[in-house]
C-alpha cells in the first residue's frame, strides 16, 4: 500500500475515533469516577459542594453531589471528604425529590423516619419522591424508587447503584429512568427540589444536602447527554460496530484507488 493511502486510511481512523468519542458518552454506574462528570459531548453535568462537617466521619461526609441526564435516565454522582465512601450494610443514601415542585403531594407526617431523612427539621417541604440506594450484606447493591406520598412508602422501581471503594476515583454513582421519576416524553422540569441525606450507619450526625433548604436541579433538555448508557458493554456496541463499517469502506476505497493508479 502506497505511503498517501496508508496516509489517508489514518486521517480517515482519526476522524471517525475522535466522532465516536464526542457522541458515545457513557457513564458506566460501576463506582469509579468517569471523566464524563467533568463534562463531555455537549452535556456539563451540574454540582454543588457541600462543607466538611467536623462531627462527621469524611468517608460519610458528603464533597460534591452531581448529575445530568439523558432521554432514558438521570445519573447522580456523590463524593465524600476522603478517599473513597462508606456505605455500611443497610445505610441508604436517600435523594430525596420534589418531583412536582408542589408542597401538598409530600411525605405524610406519620412518616417520621424520611421526613427527618429528607430534612424537613430544617423547612423543606414538598418531598413526593424518594431514591433509596444502599448495599445488603450479600454485597448485593440495590437502588429502590418510592412514591413517598404514602405511608408505607410505594415502591415504584429500581435503578442502578455503583459502589467499589477500591476503584481508582471511587465515587457513589447512583442511576434511575426518568420514567420513575414521571419525567420524559416533553415533561423534563428545569427546576426540581431536592435534598441528599447520607446516613454513616451507626456514625451520628448524618450528612444532609443541603443542612437546610433544597437543591434545584434541572432535568434540562432530554437531549443534554447523547448516547449515554450504563454499561460498558453498550458503549463498545455503539462504538465499534459503527467505527468496523467505516473501517471497512475506507479500505474498499483505498484498494479501487490504488487498482486505478496501476491500470493508468
Ligand atoms: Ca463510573
Ligand atoms: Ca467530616
Ligand atoms: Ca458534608
Ligand atoms: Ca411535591
Amino acid at each position: 500500500m502506497k505511503k498517501q493511502a496508508i496516509a489517508i486510511l489514518a486521517l480517515v481512523l482519526v476522524m471517525v475515533l475522535g466522532t465516536s468519542i464526542a457522541y458515545a458518552i457513557t457513564i458506566a454506574i460501576d463506582g469509579d469516577r468517569d471523566p464524563f462528570w467533568d463534562g463531555s459531548g455537549s452535556q456539563t453535568p451540574g454540582s454543588i459542594g457541600d462543607p466538611d462537617e467536623g462531627g462527621i466521619n469524611n468517608n460519610v461526609d458528603i464533597q460534591t453531589f452531581q448529575w445530568t441526564n439523558d432521554q432514558t435516565n438521570f445519573y447522580f454522582l456523590i463524593d465524600v471528604h476522603a478517599t473513597a465512601p462508606l456505605m455500611p450494610v443497610l445505610a441508604p443514601i436517600d435523594i430525596c425529590l420534589d418531583t412536582d415542585s408542589n408542597s401538598s403531594t409530600t411525605i405524610p407526617a406519620t412518616n417520621g423516619i424520611d421526613r427527618n431523612r429528607c430534612s424537613y427539621s430544617t423547612g423543606v417541604d414538598g418531598i413526593d419522591t424518594i431514591i433509596e440506594a444502599y448495599r445488603l450484606s450479600n454485597g448485593s447493591l440495590l437502588v429502590d424508587v418510592y412514591d413517598a406520598t404514602t405511608d408505607p412508602k410505594t415502591w415504584l422501581g429500581a435503578g442502578t447503584l455503583g459502589y467499589n471503594p477500591s476503584a481508582s476515583t471511587p465515587v457513589v454513582e447512583i442511576s434511575v429512568p426518568v420514567t420513575l421519576l414521571g419525567f420524559g416524553s416533553g415533561i423534563c422540569p428545569n427546576s426540581i427540589p431536592i435534598v441528599v441525606y447520607y446516613d454513616g450507619g451507626d456514625t451520628n450526625p448524618d450528612d444532609n444536602l443541603p443542612d437546610s433548604g433544597s437543591v434545584n436541579i434541572s432535568c434540562g433538555s432530554p437531549t443534554a447527554v447523547s448516547l449515554q448508557s450504563v454499561t460498558a458493554q453498550q458503549q463498545g456496541n455503539w462504538t465499534i460496530l459503527p467505527l468496523l463499517g467505516v473501517v471497512v469502506v475506507a479500505l474498499l476505497a483505498t484498494g479501487i484507488a490504488l487498482v486505478r493508479r496501476q491500470r493508468a
